[in-house]
C-alpha cells in the first residue's frame, strides 16, 4: 500500500499545476440535485470541454447514490473524481481520490479532529488516495449550509487577513492544498483580492470555489492566483456554461 505521506497522482497534478502556472477546471456534481441520466449528459459535456476535475459531494446526502453516480462518471469519462465530502460517510471506493477536508476557518473540535478520528479506519479502508485539504469557509453573503451544519462562521468576505494567517496555519500544520470556498450558491464570490493574497504567500495549490457564475469571474481569479476553479450551482442551471467557463479558465494558461 502506498504510503499516505507521499504525494499520490492527484496530489502531484495540483502540485504540478501551482509548479507550472496553469490553471484548471473542477466541475462539482452533487448526487442530491442530479439524476443518473444528467450524469451520462454532464460526463459528455466535461469531456468536450476539457474540464479537469469531477468534484462530487454535497453537505448533506439525501440520495443513495453515491456510488452509483460515480460509476456513471468512470463509464463514461476519463476524468479524475475526487470526493468533496459534506460528511464522513460520503465515501465511495469508486472514486479516485478524498479531499480530507478540515474545516480550519472554523472552530468546531469536531470538524478539526473528531470526525476524522470516528471516520480514520474506514477511510484507510477505502484505499482512496488522501489529499489533506485546509478547507475555508468565506462568508459569500447568503447563509450557506455548510456554516449551518458545521455551527461554525464564515471568514467575513473582506477579512484578508485572517484568510491569509488561516491559510498560513494551514500550510504549515502540513495540509497538502487550501480550498477557499465562498459556499454553494454564494451571492459574493472570493475577492480576488483575498485570492491573490493568500496565493501570494503559500505555496500549495490553490482550489477557489463558491458562487462563481460567469467566465470572467472565473478567468479573473485565475490571475488572482487560484490553481482550480470550482464551479457547480451555475452549471447545474445552465450547464452550457461548463464550456465557456472551461475555455476562461484554460485561457489563463495560453496567456500565461
Ligand atoms: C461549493 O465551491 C463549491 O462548495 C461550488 O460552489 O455551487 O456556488 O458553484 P457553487
Amino acid at each position: 500500500m502506498r504510503h499516505c505521506m507521499q504525494p499520490g497522482i492527484l496530489h502531484k497534478s495540483l502540485i504540478n499545476l501551482r509548479l507550472q502556472q496553469k490553471k484548471a477546471f473542477a466541475v462539482l456534481v452533487d448526487p442530491d440535485k442530479v439524476t443518473i441520466p444528467q450524469i451520462t449528459t454532464i460526463a459528455a459535456l466535461c469531456n468536450d470541454s476539457l474540464v479537469d476535475y469531477i468534484f462530487i459531494g454535497g453537505s448533506l446526502m439525501v440520495s443513495q447514490h453515491l456510488d452509483l453516480c460515480i460509476q456513471t462518471l468512470k463509464a463514461n469519462s476519463d476524468i479524475p473524481v475526487i470526493l468533496f465530502p459534506g460528511s464522513p460517510s460520503q465515501i465511495s471506493r469508486y472514486a479516485d481520490a478524498l479531499f480530507y477536508l478540515t474545516l480550519i476557518s472554523g472552530r468546531n473540535p469536531e470538524l478539526l479532529i473528531g470526525a476524522h478520528v470516528v471516520s480514520a479506519p474506514m477511510v484507510k479502508a477505502s484505499g482512496l488516495e488522501i489529499i489533506s485539504t485546509g478547507y475555508m469557509v468565506i462568508d459569500g453573503g447568503a447563509a450557506t449550509t455548510v456554516s449551518y451544519m458545521s455551527h461554525s462562521a464564515p471568514i467575513p468576505h473582506d477579512k484578508d487577513d485572517i484568510a491569509l494567517c488561516t491559510a498560513l496555519a494551514g500550510e504549515m500544520q502540513g495540509k497538502h492544498i487550501l480550498y477557499l470556498d465562498a459556499g454553494s450558491g454564494a451571492k459574493q464570490a472570493v475577492s480576488e483580492r483575498m485570492i491573490r493574497r493568500v496565493a501570494s504567500e503559500t505555496s500549495i495549490p490553490l482550489i477557489v470555489g463558491g458562487g462563481i457564475t460567469e467566465p470572467e469571474k472565473a478567468y479573473l481569479n485565475c490571475n488572482a492566483g487560484a490553481d482550480v476553479i470550482v464551479v457547480g450551482n451555475a452549471i447545474e442551471k445552465d450547464s452550457s456554461l461548463i464550456k465557456e467557463i472551461s475555455s476562461a479558465v484554460h485561457q489563463t494558461n495560453v496567456n500565461a
